[in-house]
């Protein structure tokens, strides 16, 4: 299943105590290292919460002591935590941070600084000589990541349609394909250039009652612009297919039917005739449906297929 929730704790790292050398009667002490922070970091290379385990602890490094010599402790390693887009942290029910970008750092919880040795203690009077030891310690939080799949095009069709297919095709995904249905069973993401394609579980009638695999995944198709339709060309009547499929649409989130849409015929190399394949190309066109086909046996009818998503969404 695909994980989506999960809950750990972070823990940045305690500064370093300040040194109070006294090597040759001398107080030459110096600063305690700071702890490395908590950093997390947005990754499209990561599709789920998977990776991490609920309950397990994060934790950057703590700050070394302050040396002899003046010379400060190192400082704690920071954690970089690589996280799938969009992920939403929440503390306490409180929204902490949003990562939606690849590659965005935001920090999560602050390392502690080191505390003072009695070198800098003597150059700053204003700073009391009983603080030398003490060093801050790094923050620690109990926190809930919240995986929210975000697409710019999302794959819906029949099981056995070819979406996954097609998915692996235009993305480096290795998505399961099988010639059963429901093969998949959460959404996947792939990404083609700068496009964010999700395929989804398969839909039949009444799967917004439940049957099949249902649409709990609905909810991650909030923010996509373009839907793709997938229709085998070995349906009996795609347009009667079609719309059938718009009908459950309506059924389980009226929005998805707002979106712009294509449709795409699959699996045209099993069409006996070639010629085939503008007539049924022309039965979506004739009622006003952009369409294109393709087989995942001709690279370039995926081509072809990336190309409509890119000229529709103008990316
Ligand atoms: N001949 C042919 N077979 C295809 C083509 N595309 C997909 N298939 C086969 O059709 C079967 C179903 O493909 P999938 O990609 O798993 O279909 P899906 O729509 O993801 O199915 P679900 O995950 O069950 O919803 C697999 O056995 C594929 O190998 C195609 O262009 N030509
Ligand atoms: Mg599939």
């Amino acid at each position: 299943m695909l994980k989506d929730k999960v809950v750990i704790k972070i823990e940045a790292g305690n500064g370093g105590k300040g040194s109070i050398a006294t090597r040759n009667a001398k107080t030459n002490g110096g600063n305690g290292g700071d702890g490395g922070s908590v950093f997390l970091k947005g990754s499209t290379h990561l599709y789920d919460l998977g990776r991490f385990n609920s309950g397990r602890t994060y934790k950057a490094e703590r700050g070394n002591p302050g040396l002899a010599y003046n010379r400060k402790g190192t400082d704690g390693t920071d954690l970089y935590i690589e996280v799938p887009l969009v992920t939403e942290v929440y503390e306490k029910g409180n929204l902490i941070a949003k990562i939606s970008e690849h590659g965005e750092e935001v920090i999560v919880a602050k390392g502690g600084l080191g505390g003072f040795g009695n070198t800098y203690m003597k150059k700053h009077d204003e700073v009391r000589v009983t603080d030398n030891l003490e060093r801050i310690e790094g923050e620690i939080k109990t926190v809930e990541f919240v995986l929210k799949l975000q697409a710019d095009v999302i794959f819906i069709g029949y099981p056995n349609a070819g979406k996954s297919s097609i998915l692996n095709a235009l993305t480096k995904r290795e998505v399961k394909t099988a010639p059963y249905a429901f093969t998949t069973l959460d959404p996947q993401i792939g990404l083609m250039d700068s496009l964010r394609l999700m395929d989804l579980p398969g839909l039949i009638e009444g799967s917004h009652e439940g049957k099949g695999v249902g649409t709990k995944f609905v909810k991650h198709t909030e923010n996509s612009e373009l839907i793709a339709h997938f229709i085998s060309s070995e349906e009996s009547d795609p347009i009667m297919a079609y719309r059938t499929m718009k009908t459950e649409l309506d059924n389980i989130d009226p929005q998805l039917n707002l979106k712009k849409e294509i449709v795409i015929i699959t699996k045209t190399d099993e069409l006996e005739d070639q010629s085939e394949i503008s007539k049924l190309e022309s039965l979506f066109i004739n009622n006003g449906i952009d369409v294109v086909s393709c087989t995942i046996l001709d690279d370039e009818s995926v081509e072809k297929v990336a190309n409509r998503f890119h000229t529709i969404l103008k990316k």
